[in-house]
């Protein structure tokens, strides 16, 4: 796909400050004038949404992994389509709470599934469509599902015992390790200020290194 827009996406373990930081990442990139489309996974449409629910929902505590998978990348199919390409191909960038780096974590380092089977799916959906920048906001487990509980009741994903997240926080780490060029960790726990700060600088050093 030619894309004239560039497509970031953050990530980490719950309760990494995800939400928090999208307004720090918006506030730099709609500071250098350019166009911006906030969205979220899974979700971000309103057929994404709705499966979402399906996801999140404590209604069926019984999903198959592959079902869980395959909705995940159902929504992130008709996310492409009628958000994420048609927004880029104009020119606006676009920014995610979450993308498929989640399904790697999530599905792959917690629930088991094979990387493999993972990055099937990423072709069929994606084709070599990946995203230009990740940012990684990494804390302890411990910390992350402090914060994330002192926020809303968990969800399904939230009921995971401790090691699932571990694992996720693990993938996380060990992707970004492996492809240097495409992410940025940036440590978390730390004060919100100083998380802001750190995500700042980053982001305007890789805007100056030819991000933009
Ligand atoms: N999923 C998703 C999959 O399994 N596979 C996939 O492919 C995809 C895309 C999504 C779930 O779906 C799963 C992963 C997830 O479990 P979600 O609601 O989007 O669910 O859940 P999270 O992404 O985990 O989002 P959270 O809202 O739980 O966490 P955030 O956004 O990382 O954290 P945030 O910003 O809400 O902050 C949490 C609390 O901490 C405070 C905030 O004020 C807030 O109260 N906070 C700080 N406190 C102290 N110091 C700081 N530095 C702080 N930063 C934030």
């Amino acid at each position: 796909m030619q894309r004239k827009g560039r497509f970031i996406t953050l990530e980490g373990v719950e309760g990494a400050g995800k939400s928090t930081a999208l307004e720090t990442v918006r506030e730099v990139i709609e500071s250098e004038g350019i166009p911006l489309r906030l969205t979220r996974e899974p979700g971000g449409t309103p057929l994404g949404e709705r499966v979402r629910e399906l996801l999140l929902s404590h209604e069926f505590t019984g999903m198959a992994d592959d079902t869980e998978a395959l909705l995940v990348f159902a929504a992130r199919a008709q996310h492409l389509a009628e958000l994420i390409q048609p927004a880029l191909k104009q020119g606006t960038w676009v920014l995610s709470d979450r993308f498929t780096d989640a399904t790697y974590a999530y599905q792959g380092a917690g629930r088991g599934m094979p990387a493999e089977r993972i990055a099937t799916l990423e072709q069929w959906v994606q084709g070599p469509f990946r995203p230009d920048l990740t940012l990684v906001l990494d804390l302890p487990v411990e910390e992350g599902l402090r914060r994330a509980a002192g926020r809303s009741i968990p969800d399904r994903f939230e009921r995971e015992p401790r090691a699932f997240f571990e694992a996720v926080r693990r993938c996380y780490l060990n992707r970004a390790a492996d492809a240097p060029g495409r992410y940025r960790v940036i440590d978390a726990f730390r004060p919100l200020d100083d998380v802001q700060q750190a995500i700042r600088d980053t982001l305007t050093d890789w805007l100056r290194g030819g991000g933009r």
